[in-house]
């Protein structure tokens, strides 16, 4: 069996989740659940990032103890994966006890190494990105490069990692390994940026007097570990690297970090660099998704324009009659919609267009329809005389199952739906061509049997193939189709692989939502 260890970032606490986050998190949901299909041992980690100053500012600006206010948004958090069904195996928090260990272990070997060194240092400084930068990139930004706000100039002693020391090893890397970052323009964004720029070592402490809350330093209580130091080690530190080293040994190299392009830099330099410098194997790719975006705008606390996940859910809860189908709606719609490396465009009305047309019209329809005349012509009972695949499925099935492995493998979920929607709407037409209301006027009543039977051996197959984007739908098909769960798997793809079916329909997966 093979292995396969998938992350998505660790999410600042300062806020509740929006629907960016949600955006990742169902990607990487999506990916687990194919890996699983697929047969693999997966290892699915999410959490959140729950040290630095921001996250201090926010729980007094609530007025909350940081201890009560960190476990209350982290638990929002893990509130909302619940809803999406978000089916990860571990949830890391930075504040939990191992990691906080893991962090202390990961710098004394640096520090062993003489890969960490003391220095006075000069620079301006992002609070709310807790970023240090340099006069020329405020010159150029008029400001935080990242948020555009002020930033403040800053001299203190501070521990650095020699990042500089690495420079030309990680070129070499990106060289040696051209798809260690994905999609290919964000890999040669940062194999240029590291080819035009000379790496700064890396800052990584902050005096206790100015930042309290973080992991404390090792050997020096006057100081806290920067936070995208401590956090980027959760990867290492949820697989057990020096608390559960079997564990860690069968998971470790990560097979793929998702991440949003926002934070490419910290994982596709800071961190190659800093596992280099442990002696431990890199990941084996980065993948950087796009932003959504409300007009020209990334969707983020910063700029105030989040959409609300928790909101989102509730209204098309409202409107589809269940809260399933609500969920398997929205996951649909962001994996769809947009290319995951590219930005997309978020609005209700998208939303509504993307359901009303796919989900309802041809998905959802497809199906009742189906299950309706089962039960009108046929009891329920579809039991063909022959169960040979109709000629016109051929094509569009051979391509969908040629292509299907390939195309979710590479993280590209909008092409697997193209081909599995193109096959529903194959079904359709032959629903309209066959007519089935006249086979049985005219009592050809085997041919309506093999008739029904494809159609409900291709819905059969759709409801594998959407598995990973759409489980609740799934489920409640083969629920529908009378078939247990074991054959949502891709060793049961072919046709014919059930014999025959006793169904019994359930509600119309999707009604229509009004548009305004
Ligand atoms: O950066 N569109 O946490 P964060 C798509 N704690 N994805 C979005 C998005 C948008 N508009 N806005 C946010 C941090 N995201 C660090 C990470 S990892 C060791 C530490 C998603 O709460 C996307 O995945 O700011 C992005 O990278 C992440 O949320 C940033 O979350």
């Amino acid at each position: 069996m093979n292995k396969f260890y998938l992350t998505t970032p660790l999410y600042y606490v300062n806020a509740s989740p929006h629907i960016g986050h949600a955006y990742t998190n169902i990607i990487a949901d999506c990916m687990a659940r194919f890996r699983r299909m697929l047969g693999d041992d997966v290892f699915f980690l999410t959490g959140t990032d729950e040290h630095g100053e921001k996250i201090k500012k926010a729980a007094e600006a609530n007025k909350e103890d940081i201890n009560v206010f960190v476990d209350r948004v982290s638990e929002n958090f893990n509130k909302l994966w619940a809803e999406l069904n978000i089916s990860y195996d571990f949830y890391i928090r930075t504040t939990d006890t191992k990691h906080i260990d893991t962090v202390k272990t990961v710098i004394k070997v640096l520090q062993d190494k003489g890969d960490i060194y003391k220095a006075n240092y000069s620079a301006f400084y992002c609070v709310p990105c807790e970023s240090f930068w340099t006069e020329t990139q405020v010159k150029e930004s008029g400001g935080c490069p990242d948020c555009k706000r002020d930033v403040e100039i800053i001299k203190e002693e501070n521990y650095f990692f020699k990042l500089s020391k690495y420079q030309k090893w990680l070129i070499d890397y990106f060289k040696n390994n051209t798809d260690f970052v994905k999609p290919k323009t964000r890999y040669n964004e940062v194999l240029s940026f590291l080819e035009k720029n000379i790496l700064e070592d890396l800052c990584i402490s902050r005096p206790k007097k100015r930042v309290s809350w973080g992991v404390g330093f090792p050997e020096n209580d006057d100081y806290v570990v920067y936070v995208w130091f401590d956090a980027l080690i959760n990867y290492i530190s949820a697989a057990g690297y020096h608390t559960k080293k079997e564990e860690f040994k069968k998971f470790w190299p990560a097979n793929i970090h998702f991440i949003g392009k926002d934070i490419l830099r910290h994982h596709a330099v800071f961190w190659p660099i800093m596992l280099k410098a442990l002696d431990v194997e890199l990941p084996e790719t980065i993948y950087a998704h796009g932003w959504w975006k409300i007009g020209e705008e990334k969707i983020s606390k910063s700029r105030g324009n989040i959409v609300n996940p928790f909101d989102l859910i509730s209204s098309l809860t409202t409107s589809l009659g269940n809260m399933e189908s609500a969920v398997d709606a929205l996951r649909y719609f962001f994996l769809k919609e947009v290319s995951v490396g590219l930005d997309g465009n978020f609005s209700w009305l998208a939303l509504v267009n993307r359901i009303n047309s796919d989900l309802a019209n041809d998905l959802g329809n497809l199906v009742f329809r189906t299950l309706n005349m089962g039960e009108k012509y046929l009891e329920g009972r579809i039991t063909p005389i022959s169960s040979e695949m109709p000629i016109k499925f051929k094509d569009n099935l051979e391509k969908l199952e040629s292509r299907y492995v390939d195309f979710m493998s590479n993280c590209e979920f909008s092409l697997a739906l193209d081909d599995i929607f193109q096959f529903i709407g194959v079904i359709n037409k032959y629903i309209e061509d066959t007519k089935p209301w006249v086979l049985w006027k005219e009592k050809k009543y085997d041919e309506m049997k093999n008739f029904l039977y494809s159609l409900v051996e291709g819905i059969r197959i759709i409801s594998l193939y959407i598995y990973p984007v759409m489980p609740f739908t799934s489920l409640s098909i083969a629920k529908q189709l009378g078939i247990d769960e074991n054959c949502i798997s891709l060793d049961k793809r072919s046709w014919s692989e059930v014999k025959e079916y006793i169904i019994e329909k359930g509600k119309p997966l999707f009604p229509r939502i009004d548009v305004e």
